[in-house]
């Protein structure tokens, strides 16, 4: 193709994408990425961290951001790599679970995100569903009620999917003892930290909870940076030697992790914007986009709409029994939003780019279709 048609071709499908500065988008956890975070992402695109020893600037880059997250996860020593995002950090983390016990069952809270379910197909286990108490966390009597001989790992989640709810992870790890416990933080590992930091949160929900043994968070979420950028931390460096392989024609001796190639310049745009934002820099992103959810709930009360519960973070769902129809009509007016299945509800993730002009125009327009 001649140049002009290939740039023509990129130009048109890229405005048929919706983005997010348009800002219809009310169902994304992920954000428009830090402008510093996209410049550095593509300077280093050629970076391949599974193939360690060409990389060794990058590589000192990911160990020290490796080393800025699991100081704000409270993990001291320890062991930590980026990988594709929360799916491929919880694939990885039941990788470790099976091979460490030699067992099969998982037990997770039913909130738990769909990668669990790919999780436990890939890796021949069995994935036991926990029911959720009265505020959509883990039952911990009904944890307890399951746990055998035959548990592999427990799971839970800090900042569920449809909710943003966090399992009680203290007592869920007083109940799991010395089983495999692994936390899913994709989304609130990179918003609990600033809640804690404005009051806005107080519970251990970390490797402050001694019986957490690895943790995932994203930063392609609450992180601003570049998709994709997800990190694994591990509690002891000794978990790898589990799952990883001898790597014989490569710069290093063994491989670890579910992906060969890595895409390290994602290591770039997060060391960019982690270091450009600082601890500040993201506690008033998460300021901000609290206050923007309150006033969203406090308009959608407005309208006649409740919230399932009362937001712990910048994810809020509504009730009603018409969600699937809202989605839709919201969707033909060009809103994207998402919808709960349990209970039945709208939801809404206020990122960092919805304002308080969306709110506005988005309420109005859900007001016009009369389904309070
Ligand atoms: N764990 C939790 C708690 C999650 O919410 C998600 C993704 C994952 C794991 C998996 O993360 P990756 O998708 O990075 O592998 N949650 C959203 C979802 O699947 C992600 C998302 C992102 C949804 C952008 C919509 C969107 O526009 O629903």
């Amino acid at each position: 193709m001649p140049l002009e048609e290939v740039e023509r071709r990129l130009r048109e499908a890229y405005d048929r994408d919706f983005h997010f500065e348009e800002g219809r988008v009310l169902g994304s956890m992920c954000s428009k990425p830090e402008d510093i975070a996209v410049k550095y992402h593509a300077l280093f695109s050629e970076a391949n961290l599974g193939n360690r020893g060409l990389y060794p600037g990058t590589a000192e880059l990911e160990e020290e951001i490796i080393g800025d997250i699991s100081e704000l996860m409270h993990l001291k020593g320890g062991w930590g790599q980026f990988v594709g995002g929360g799916t491929e950090g919880n694939i990885t983390a039941m990788w470790i679970a099976r091979n460490l016990s030699e067992k099969k069952k998982i037990l997770a809270p039913e909130s738990a995100h769909f990668s669990m379910k790919k999780a436990t197909d890939l890796l021949a286990m069995e994935l036991v569903d926990i029911p959720l108490d009265n505020e959509y966390r883990m039952d911990v009597d009904a944890l307890e009620r399951e746990m055998d001989g035959d548990v592999a790992a427990v799971m839970a989640v800090a900042g569920s999917t449809e909710l943003g709810q966090v399992d009680p992870i203290k007592e869920i790890s007083e109940v799991a003892g010395d089983v495999f416990l692994h936390v899913d933080a994709a989304f609130g590992g990179m918003v609990l930290p600033f809640l804690e930091d404005l009051g806005r949160w107080s519970g251990d929900w970390d490797f402050r909870v001694n019986g957490v043994d690895s943790l995932s968070v994203d930063l392609h979420k609450m992180g601003m940076s570049t998709v994709p950028s997800g990190i694994l931390l591990l509690k002891e460096r000794g978990y790898v030697d589990s799952i990883s392989v001898e790597s014989p024609y490569l710069t290093t001796k063994r491989n670890i992790g579910l992906a060969g190639t890595r895409p390290s310049g994602a290591v770039a745009g997060a060391y960019a914007v982690v270091k450009s934002m600082g601890r500040k820099g993201y506690r008033d992103v998460v300021k901000r986009c609290m206050e923007n959810t309150e006033y969203l709930v406090g308009k959608m009360q407005d309208i006649g709409f409740e919230p399932v519960i009362k937001p712990i973070m910048n994810v809020v769902a509504f009730k009603t029994d018409r969600a699937e129809k809202i989605r839709k009509e919201m969707d033909k007016m060009g809103w994207k939003i998402s919808t709960v299945r349990r209970p039945k509800a709208i939801r809404m993730v206020v990122m960092p780019y919805v304002t308080r002009k969306v709110i506005d125009e988005f309420t109005e327009a859900l007001d016009g279709l009369g389904y309070a």
